[in-house]
C-alpha cells in the first residue's frame, strides 16, 4: 500500500484529533471532591463478623487486622464466610444514613487485606455471593441507593495485600515470602477485580487504594490507565503508590498542623478500630467530629470518617446517633463547610476559620470569657457580621488589621457556632505570619511546635505511633536542637497585661536527660533542665510526653513579643518539643 505525504499528514491529524479527544475526556472529575468536604468511609468484611474474637480469645486492636495479628491460617479464616449472613443490611437505610450525616460521598471496602470480595466477583470464588449464605451482592444495591440520594460512591480496594492468596502481599505465616509472585497476583486477581468494580457498579466517584506494594512507577501507571480507560472521570487516591493518584490521602488519623495545597483528604475512624469491634467504645462525640471537620476544612482538605457495621449489617447505634447530630448541624451551617477553601488565618484560641469568596466563616469552639471574638490579620474591610444559624447581626469593630466581634452571652451551638463575616477588599493569606494570640479570655493556650520558625539545625518532624489500633497518633515535634543557635522561634501577641504560667510539652529520650534549655519571652527567661520521659522511640509504642511547668512571666502591657526556645550549651539534642502551654494566672 502506498501513502502519499498528504495522506500521512491527514492520518496524523486524525490520530491527533482522536488522541486529544481521549485526553480531554480522560480528565478526572475533581470539582465534586473539592466541594464535598465530608465523606463517610465504611469498613465491612469478614472481620466485621469476627469483631476481634477468634477461637474464644478476644484480641485488642484494629478489627480488620485480626487475621494478621492472630496469624489465622487462610483456609481456617475462609470458613468464616459460611457464617456471614448480613440480614440487617439495607442499602437504602445505609445510603440515607450517609446522606443524613451531611456527607457528600461514601467509600466502602470492596476488598480489604483479608482478601474477601464484598461484591459478586467472577475472578475469585472468595466473595460474598459465592461463599456466604447471603448469596447477594450488597454493593450493587448500595451503589444504586447512593446515586439515588445524590451521593458520590467509591470503592476501597486493597490492591497489594491479600492474606487469602499465596501470591498476595502480607501473608507470610501460610505462604513463604520468597515464593511469592506479585505480578501474577496483580494479573490474576487484583487488576481483574478492579476492572469488575469499574464495570459493574455504574459511575464511581473514586477508587480508594491502600497499602501499595509490588509495583514500580510504570506498572502503577498501567494500573491507573486501566481505571482511566473504564471510567475517565473516576478519581484515584494517592495510596495507589509511587507518588501518583489524583488526590492525596494523609496518614491514618492524621490532621495536618497547617494548610496543604492541592486536593487532599484526612481520614479518621469514628472510634479506634476501622472494622467492627464490639468492645471499642472510644467514639468521637458530635463536637469532636464537628471540630475535626471544621479544622480539616480550615486547612483546605476533606474529612472522610469511618464507621464499622457488624457482620449482620448493622451500623453501630452510637455512630448512627452522633452522625445524625453532625448532619443536623450541617443542615443549619453547611454553607461554612461545603465548597469552602482554606482559612487565611491559623487556628485561634476560639476555633478555626473557613472561607468562601467574600465571606469568612468563624467557627467558635470555645467562647472567649469576655465575649470578644478577636480576629487577627483581617486585612479586608468588614461589612457585616452575623450568626449563621439565625442571621442575628453582631457588633463588629475594626482597628487596622484587628477585627473584634461582640458575641451574645449564650451561643446558639456550644460545639461550633459560626459567625459569618462579609467583607470587601482583599483578605490576605496570613496563615504563617499571624502571631499566637494570647489573652486572659481563655483558660489555656496551646501553641504547637509545628508553628515554629526554626533556626540553626532545628527541624520539624511528624512523629507517628500506634500501639493497638490503626488510630495512629501524629505529633509534629521540633527536634535536633543541639546548640544555643538551634532554636524554635515563635511570636506571641499578648492582648492583656497580667501573669502567665508557661509549660513545655515534650518527649525526652535517654540521651537528652538533664540537658539545660531556656525559653525567652521578650526580655524574660525561664531556664530548665529536661526530664526523662522515654528510653527509646518505637512507632508501635505510645510515645510519652511530659508537661513541664517552667515558671510564670509577667506581662506589663499588651504587645507582640518574640519567643525563642533553645539549649543553653552545645551537646545532645534538647528534646522533642510538641507544644508550649500558656495559662493566664487568675
Ligand atoms: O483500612 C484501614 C487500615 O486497616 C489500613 N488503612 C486504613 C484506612 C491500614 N493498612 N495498613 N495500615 C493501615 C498500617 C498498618 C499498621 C499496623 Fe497494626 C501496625 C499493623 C500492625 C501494626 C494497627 C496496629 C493495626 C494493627 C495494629
Amino acid at each position: 500500500m502506498y501513502f502519499s505525504k498528504v495522506h500521512c499528514v491527514r492520518i496524523f491529524i486524525l490520530l491527533g484529533a482522536i488522541f486529544s479527544a481521549r485526553c480531554a475526556s480522560a480528565e478526572p472529575d475533581t470539582q465534586w471532591f473539592r466541594d464535598a468536604k465530608f465523606g463517610i468511609f465504611i469498613h465491612w468484611g469478614l472481620y466485621s463478623e469476627l469483631g476481634n474474637e477468634w477461637q474464644g480469645k478476644s484480641y485488642y486492636g484494629s478489627g480488620e487486622w485480626l487475621m494478621n495479628r492472630a496469624k489465622i491460617p487462610a483456609a481456617e479464616y475462609a470458613k468464616v464466610a459460611a457464617e456471614f449472613n448480613p440480614t440487617n443490611f439495607n442499602a437504602v437505610d445505609w445510603a440515607r444514613f450517609v446522606k443524613e450525616s451531611g456527607a457528600r460521598y461514601l467509600v466502602i471496602t470492596a476488598k480489604h487485606h483479608e482478601g474477601f470480595a464484598m461484591f459478586g466477583s467472577k475472578v475469585s470464588p472468595f466473595n460474598i455471593v459465592d461463599a456466604t449464605p447471603y448469596h447477594q451482592d450488597p454493593m450493587r444495591a448500595l451503589a444504586d441507593a447512593c446515586r439515588r440520594e445524590g451521593l458520590k460512591f467509591g470503592f476501597y480496594y486493597s490492591q497489594f495485600l491479600d492474606w487469602h492468596e499465596p501470591n498476595g502481599g502480607g501473608n507470610t505465616w501460610d505462604f513463604p515470602k520468597d515464593k511469592k509472585d506479585y505480578p501474577s497476583y496483580y494479573a490474576e486477581k487484583s487488576v481483574p477485580q478492579i476492572k469488575e468494580l469499574l464495570s459493574n457498579y455504574g459511575p464511581l466517584g473514586l477508587v480508594w487504594f491502600d497499602m501499595p506494594g509490588g509495583l514500580n512507577r510504570d506498572k502503577t501507571l498501567d494500573l491507573i490507565g486501566e481505571v482511566r480507560r473504564l471510567q475517565p472521570a473516576c478519581l484515584i487516591s494517592s495510596r495507589v503508590g509511587n507518588d501518583l493518584g489524583d488526590f492525596r490521602d494523609l496518614g491514618d488519623s492524621e490532621l495536618p498542623p497547617n494548610v496543604i495545597d492541592g486536593m487532599w483528604e484526612a481520614l479518621f475512624t469514628h472510634n479506634d478500630s476501622w472494622g467492627f469491634v464490639k468492645s471499642d467504645a472510644d467514639f468521637k462525640t458530635p463536637a469532636d467530629i464537628l471540630h475535626l471537620l471544621a479544622a480539616t476544612s480550615a486547612r483546605g482538605g476533606n474529612l472522610i470518617l469511618n464507621v464499622g457495621p457488624d457482620g449482620t449489617g448493622k451500623i453501630p447505634e452510637t455512630s448512627q446517633r452522633y452522625l445524625h447530630e453532625v448532619g443536623s448541624w450541617l443542615t443549619r451551617n453547611g454553607e461554612s463547610i461545603y465548597g469552602t477553601t482554606h482559612s487565611p488565618i491559623p487556628d485561634q484560641p476560639w476555633g478555626v476559620a473557613t472561607l468562601k469568596t467574600n465571606r469568612l466563616f468563624l467557627h467558635i469552639f470555645t467562647r472567649p470569657k469576655n465575649g470578644v471574638l478577636w480576629v487577627p490579620s483581617f486585612s479586608a474591610t468588614c461589612q457585616r457580621a452575623v450568626l449563621l444559624a439565625n442571621g442575628r447581626k453582631l457588633k463588629a469593630e475594626q482597628t487596622g488589621d484587628d477585627l473584634k466581634i461582640l458575641l451574645p452571652a449564650a451561643l446558639p451551638d456550644a460545639r461550633d457556632t459560626v459567625v459569618v463575616v462579609e467583607f470587601t477588599g482583599l483578605l490576605q493569606d496570613a496563615w504563617t505570619s499571624t502571631p499566637e494570640m494570647i489573652s486572659q479570655a481563655f483558660d489555656t493556650f496551646s501553641v504547637d511546635a509545628a508553628k515554629a520558625k526554626t533556626t540553626g539545625q532545628t527541624s520539624l518532624k511528624s512523629i507517628a505511633s500506634s500501639r493497638y489500633f490503626g488510630n495512629w497518633k501524629h505529633d509534629t515535634c521540633a527536634q535536633t536542637m543541639q546548640t544555643p543557635a538551634d532554636a524554635a522561634d515563635f511570636s506571641f501577641c499578648f492582648l492583656d497585661a497580667g501573669d502567665y504560667r508557661v509549660s513545655l510539652d515534650y518527649a525526652c529520650l535517654s540521651g537528652s536527660k538533664d540537658r539545660e534549655g531556656v525559653i525567652e519571652i521578650g526580655g524574660q527567661s525561664l531556664r530548665f533542665q529536661t526530664l526523662l520521659t522515654a528510653t527509646d522511640f518505637d512507632s508501635h509504642e505510645p510515645l510519652v510526653f511530659i508537661r513541664h511547668a517552667l515558671g510564670i512571666i509577667h506581662i506589663a502591657s499588651p504587645g507582640v513579643l518574640p519567643v525563642s526556645i533553645h539549649p543553653q550549651t552545645a551537646g545532645a539534642e534538647l528534646f522533642w518539643l510538641r507544644r508550649i502551654i500558656v495559662e493566664p494566672v487568675k
